[in-house]
């Protein structure tokens, strides 16, 4: 009989079975919990969604503050073969109503603040649970035991995250047992990392980045992390002197830099530190190496995808302003975006991606995940790259309209439905300008409809209530007219052009 296939599950079972009494948490204040404990909550909850009616292939959905419990609910999901559903706890109800709407989750976990907003929900096939911050929450109620362990294949789903779309809505990314594991197998061994190490987790845990990249390399490893509820520079300089590595998205390490606190002394223990997520800085990683002897090891993925690209750990220089070479089993290739032809290396044109990592569809959209691939089964990324000439791929821009600011994805299609929605205004572009804090930052142009002066405030106020903050404007231009080309296309790099310094030099 063939040996079942790796899972996140299934290494996170051996290190409870290896090393039951070692902390897999060490939580502010010190305490601590061990992979053995980890196990037990585990089982418990897997009880409860299995009394809850969770059967394999069902979605169970979060929307959780950050605690141990959380980690252990997408555990407790993958041992019974549910499909784990991470939401953003920044999302308002309209933004979330759709999530759900679309998944149609079995179970619904929320914070217990949140709980009424949740209850008209209920019934209808499906159940809302509650877990608190401090593992409160009836999630956690019950003292249930669940012995069976779902025998995953590697083509099971194991989570669904939703990324937007550059038109219409969000679309779920299907990613199966064999995508997690294969990808954090591979991170592990490019990365050196082992049982032995101690990782800072700051990052939030329903993106690819917290969750499949920081938590499971620790948990299969069987390493420990200190666990944040969120990134705090001070927090973050208080714990470099114990810790081993940092995975963080290019503001974390903009904001340590502004700390006098980040020197090569408290960074003494530390053997790593990865950004991802978004582009770090040239400038920022040379800065980073100059005050602190550390190289900042500059990674990229993306959620349909996983991690695809590293820079190297030992045998290479990390090179700012690159992304480095595809991990191992994993093929990139630079092609021209219209015939998909493959371009020299040095050109740029549009990055493409295959193996064992790549998501295996759309949640219900089989048309809109074959529009994404190639006949040969490449992704079409939507970013525009090249390779240098050693190999290294350079991220230069994105063909998708989209913002990146401070790691959170932000769809500017969504924001300008909602502003064009608003009386006094005729329409709107919404793009992507430089920040100093969080890389790039969300800008509003509006065009007022006829005899209108729409004011500022009054557009953000009209669009707060179905927007998560992250996705608020930080400014607002009127203007006559949008630049448009002889198609009658917007062009929103002349408008870029246009903002690009409205935020140079603010103190973020
Ligand atoms: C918070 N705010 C943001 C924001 N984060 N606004 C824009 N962009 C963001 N990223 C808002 C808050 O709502 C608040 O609004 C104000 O900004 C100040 O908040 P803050 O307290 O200073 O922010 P903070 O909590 O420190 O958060 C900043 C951050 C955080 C950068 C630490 O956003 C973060 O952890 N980002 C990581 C995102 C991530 O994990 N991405 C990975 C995606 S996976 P106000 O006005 O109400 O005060 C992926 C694939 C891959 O992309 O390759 O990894
Ligand atoms: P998401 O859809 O949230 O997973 O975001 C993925 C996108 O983030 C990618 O398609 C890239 O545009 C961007 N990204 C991730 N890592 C990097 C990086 N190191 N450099 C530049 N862009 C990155």
């Amino acid at each position: 009989m063939a040996p079942p296939s790796p899972t996140i599950y299934r290494s996170f079972a051996e290190q409870v079975r290896r090393q039951p009494d070692r902390a897999a948490f060490e939580l502010p204040g010190g305490r601590r919990i061990t992979y053995r404990e980890t196990a037990r909550t585990v089982e418990r909850i897997a009880a409860r969604l299995v009394a809850d009616g969770v059967t394999p292939g069902d979605r169970v959905a979060m929307q959780v503050d950050k605690s141990p419990e959380a980690i252990a609910l997408y555990l407790a999901t993958l041992r019974i073969g549910g499909v784990f559903l991470p939401l953003n706890t920044a999302y308002t109800d309209a933004e979330t109503e759709y999530f759900i709407g679309d998944a149609r989750p079995r179970v619904l976990v929320c914070s217990p603040r949140r709980r009424a907003g949740h209850a008209h929900r209920e019934g209808d096939g499906l159940v809302v649970e509650t877990l608190g911050a401090q593992g409160d929450g009836t999630l956690m109620e019950g003292d249930g035991h669940h012995d069976e362990v779902f025998d995953a294949s590697a083509d099971d789903p194991a989570a669904i995250l939703y990324t937007s779309g550059t038109t219409g809505r969000s679309k779920g990314a299907v990613l199966t047992h064999g995508n997690l594991a294969s990808n954090c197998r591979a991170l592990l061994e490019a990365w050196r990392f082992t049982d032995q190490d101690r990782l800072i987790h700051a990052l939030p845990i329903f993106h690819v980045h917290g969750l499949f990249v920081a938590a499971n390399m620790t948990l299969t490893a069987g390493a420990c992390m200190y666990y944040l509820p969120k990134f705090d520079v001070d927090t973050v300089v208080d714990l470099l002197p114990r810790a081993t590595v940092l995975m963080g998205v290019p503001t974390f390490y903009t904001r340590l830099l502004k700390s006098d606190r980040l020197t090569p002394e408290a960074c003494a223990s530390m053997r790593l530190f990865v950004s991802g997520s978004a582009p770090l800085l040239a400038s920022d990683h040379q800065a980073f190496e100059a005050r602190t002897g550390h190289a900042i090891l500059e990674r990229y993925g993306m959620t349909e995808t996983g991690m695809n690209t590293t820079n190297p750990y030992e045998g290479g220089p990390r090179k700012p302003g690159t992304v480095g070479k595809p991990l191992p089993g994993t093929e990139i290739r630079v092609v021209d975006g219209e015939t998909g032809r493959t371009l020299p290396d040095g050109e740029v044109g549009s990055v493409e991606v295959r193996g064992p990592n790549v998501f295996s569809g759309y949640w219900q959209l089989p048309e809109k995940t074959a529009a994404e691939f190639r006949a040969d089964g490449f992704f079409i990324t939507g970013d525009l790259g090249r390779i240098d000439e050693d190999g290294y791929l350079c991220i230069v821009g994105r063909g998708k309209d989209l913002v990146i600011s401070g790691g959170y994805n932000i769809y500017p299609k969504e924001i300008e439905e909602l502003l064009d929605a608003h009386p006094a205004v005729l329409e709107s572009a919404v793009i992507g300008v430089p920040h100093p804090d969080f890389g790039e930052t969300v800008v509003a142009v509006v065009v007022p409809a006829p005899g209108q002066e729409p004011r500022e405030s009054e557009l953000l106020e009209f669009i707060a209530g179905d927007l998560a903050r992250f996705k608020h404007p930080r400014a607002v231009r009127v203007e006559e007219a949008l630049p448009r080309n002889v198609m009658g296309k917007v062009q929103k790099a002349e408008l870029r052009k246009r903002y690009r310094d409205l935020f140079a030099g603010s103190d973020a």
